[in-house]
């Protein structure tokens, strides 16, 4: 069978963004209504994954082989059990579906990238 794309231990990279440790608690905060839809053999789902480690983000990861409730709210909600797709929580309590690797890379790079530290 295959291998997963990645140990689930998160290592980061000598490369991954650094940040203080204040700025990094005001990310891990706006990343608390994020996750990532995705399964562990999924390419796709691995390139957001390197940018999530890059970025060094704290991003809920939500595996639909692993939890069906995952797999059902994700088709039931954003519409399509295709993977990966990162769940946005608005304030308000609607949701954005956000679905292709690289619109969700570019997504969280604009957001949470070098330049845009918080
Ligand atoms: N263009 C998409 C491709 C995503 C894709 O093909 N995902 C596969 C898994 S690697 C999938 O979910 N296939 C199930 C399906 O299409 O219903 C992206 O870049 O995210």
């Amino acid at each position: 069978m295959f291998e997963p794309w990645s140990d689930d231990k998160k290592e980061f990279s000598s490369d991954s963004i650094k940040r203080t440790p204040e700025v990094q608690l005001e990310v891990d905060s706006a990343t608390k209504s994020l996750a990532l839809y995705y399964y562990q053999t999924c390419w796709f789902c691995g390139i957001v994954r390197a940018t999530i480690e890059r970025l060094n983000l704290n991003i809920e990861l939500r595996d639909i082989h692993d939890n069906t409730g995952h797999l059902d709210r994700l088709v039931r909600e954003g519409g399509s059990g295709v993977v990966p797709c990162l769940y946005i929580g608005n304030p308000g309590g609607t949701a954005e579906w956000l679905y292709e690797s690289q619109d969700i890379s570019n997504y969280l790079e604009e957001r949470f990238g070098a330049k845009t530290l918080v």
